[in-house]
């Protein structure tokens, strides 16, 4: 269930992922809290502005207040913020970089960023990512992709489009060519960099249909601003159905009636090069 009634309002992207609603109920809690804060402590400003004003008080009084509510708020505020630090917002992290989903279901993609677009890389069938070679990167072949290893004959690979199944869960290696880039789809709550010589995981589950914009989130260079990309969350049938055209255009041997881009097993294509 949603609690984002003030992020909605304030006109935040809608979410479009599993994990996105805990995070928006996160934001939510904070900006309510803050909201809280702020009213709260402005009304003691303006009250004490009226209360210790100079026409009631002529002579200042060295004592000051003998009271311990102030301290006591403090204490609350602190209370409050320690809970939601840790029973929110340590928990979502944790869940978000410790539980890598795993399994059949997973769609595996590689992200790899350059000035100024995002290059997709799907391993295809028989999940198994194809070599790389940097020696054969051309405007034809943006990531290099070595057409003669067996591993990348089902490969797909495509610019600034990106597609996945509803509901499946995906995790995508984004790394970069050149500067450092930051991969960004706000509808799915996901903002990994992308950092040139590091492959770094990230993951979601999209769990609406629909067209999302993807977005360079990392001032890169001139053309930073047109770094965009679209993301294609659709049906099985659908995503199928691009996969393999997509591949039969860029070259790729297709596999009639397999599964697309099942998961890699366990993490063996998985490298977390830091
Ligand atoms: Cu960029």
């Amino acid at each position: 269930m949603t609690f984002a009634f003030l992020m909605e309002s304030l006109g935040i992207a809608p979410n479009a992922s599993l994990h996105g609603y805990a995070i928006d109920s996160m934001l939510e809690m904070l900006h309510w809290f803050m909201l809280i804060l702020f009213v709260g402590w402005g009304s003691f400003y303006a009250y004490t502005l009226w209360r210790f004003q100079q026409k009631k008080n002529p002579r200042a009084n060295y004592v000051g207040t003998t009271s311990h509510l102030p301290t006591k708020l403090e204490g609350g505020v602190l209370v409050l913020e320690i809970v939601l630090l840790m029973a929110f917002a340590a928990p979502i992290w944790a869940n978000r970089v410790a539980q890598f989903p795993a399994g059949p279901d997973v769609i595996h993609v590689r992200v790899v960023g350059q000035q100024f677009l995002w290059n997709f890389h799907y391993s295809g069938p028989d999940g198994k990512f194809g070599h790389c070679d940097i020696k054969l990167v051309s405007t034809s072949n943006q990531l290099g992709l070595d057409r003669n290893d067996p591993d990348a004959a089902d490969d797909l690979t495509a610019v600034n489009e990106m597609h996945l199944p509803v509901n499946r869960p995906c995790v995508i290696d984004v790394s970069s060519k050149d500067v450092i880039h930051d991969f960004c789809i706000p509808n799915m709550r996901v903002a990994q960099d992308a950092i040139p010589g590091s492959v770094i995981p990230t993951w979601f589950v999209p769990v609406k249909t629909g067209t999302y914009e993807i977005v360079c989130a990392q001032l890169c260079g001139n053309s930073h601003s047109a770094m965009k990309a679209t993301l294609v969350v659709e049906s099985e049938a659908d995503y199928k159905k691009w996969f393999d055209e997509t591949a039969k255009l860029s070259g790729a041997k297709v596999v009639e009636g397999e599964p697309v881009a099942p998961s890699v097993s366990s993490t063996s294509s998985f490298a977390v090069d830091h």
